[in-house]
């Protein structure tokens, strides 16, 4: 994508979120989509457009800017265009604060739907189950808080999920809920599935057609617990559902550093080989049992009909130039 014109201001702010999405300093896809709001926000404050045009010129290049961060969890392109839907206004002040309730809203929308899920979540689980997490997903935690706070005693194995480890994350959260956590490396997930009730992971998107797209590791976990019969529940707001799938659109796979997996040293002992570090894989529907969002839960051959509902055929890119 190209960069913004020369003469448009991009906020400090807005740069700043972008790299840390960027970094995954703030990673997660419910979190960046709160993040990238919160930017527009901010990038609305600091403009001193001169005029309407302008202003929306700045908000444009600053959607582009945080579009471009990170290519598959589509709550960051849902998430822009929930605050460009209600952006109106004859002067810039009238923009600025439509840009600001717009915000207010998205991010009310995003806890409120958190929470709800979670109690839909919260009904699979009974006293004494134990599940098993991949990666770190607020959608998935949010289920598990609910189960403990309705009084339901918990047990997790939590995958570190390699290279980054957002299991640690995972576990620190759990434990913090009163749930019995035990750490185990990715490749013993199938050694311990017979012990656990639900596999319980979240997603980045989610296609037409009902596939998860989520960190990488979650097809072949999914693979495995289909093997051995156990359930597996995808959480997943509705700004996790990916509107352009409905037209044939795909979903990129966004392929990240090398470094993230072995670091330059340690290559170059073992012969410098070729190193993919894939972010995500999609898992088909056929190996998920449900999909849980805060409008109820669904099957993921029929989420199709909520995306609709949600979303309609078409959808706008408001980051592009008019
Ligand atoms: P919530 C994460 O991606 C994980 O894949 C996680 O399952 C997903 O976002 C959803 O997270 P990354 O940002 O929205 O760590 O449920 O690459 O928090």
């Amino acid at each position: 994508m190209s960069d913004p014109a020369p003469d448009v201001e991009v906020a400090e702010a807005v740069h700043r979120t972008a790299e840390d999405i960027g970094s995954m300093e703030i990673r997660g896809a419910a979190t960046i989509a709160a993040a990238a709001a919160e930017a527009l926000g901010a990038q609305a404050d600091a403009s001193d457009a001169d005029s309407p045009a302008a202003f929306r010129a700045e908000l444009r290049a600053a959607a582009r800017i945080l579009y471009d961060t990170r290519p598959t969890a589509v709550s960051l392109p849902n998430a822009l265009r929930y605050v460009f839907r209600d952006v109106d206004g004859r002067t810039v002040e009238d923009l600025r604060e439509s840009v600001h309730t717009s915000v207010a809203e998205f991010c009310d929308r995003l806890d409120t739907a958190q929470s709800d899920l979670g109690r839909m979540g919260a009904n699979r689980l009974r006293d004494g189950d134990t599940v098993m997490t991949h990666c770190h997903s607020t959608d998935v935690l949010a289920c598990v808080e609910t189960a403990v706070e309705q009084g339901k005693s918990l047990s997790a194995y939590v995958k570190e999920t390699r290279p980054r480890n957002q299991g640690h994350i995972t576990a620190e959260a759990l434990s913090e809920m009163g749930v019995d956590v035990t750490l185990i490396v990715d490749s013993a997930a199938r050694r311990y599935l017979n012990d656990v009730d639900h596999v319980l992971v979240g997603a980045d998107s989610i296609a037409a057609d009902g596939s998860v797209i989520n960190k990488i590791g979650t097809s072949g976990l999914a693979v495995n617990a289909r093997d051995r019969g156990t359930p597996i529940v995808c959480a997943a707001q509705t700004i996790k559902l990916h509107p352009e799938t409905l037209t044939g659109h795909t979903v990129d796979i966004e392929m990240r550093a090398e470094e993230e997996v072995v670091d330059e040293e340690t290559a170059a002992d073992i012969g410098d080989p070729t190193v993919l570090n894939p972010a995500f894989d999609v898992t088909p529907p056929r190996y998920v049992d449900a999909i849980v969002t805060e409008r109820g839960q669904y099957p993921p051959e029929s989420i199709v009909t909520l995306m609709r509902e949600l979303f309609g055929e078409s959808t706008s890119d408001p980051w592009a130039e008019p």
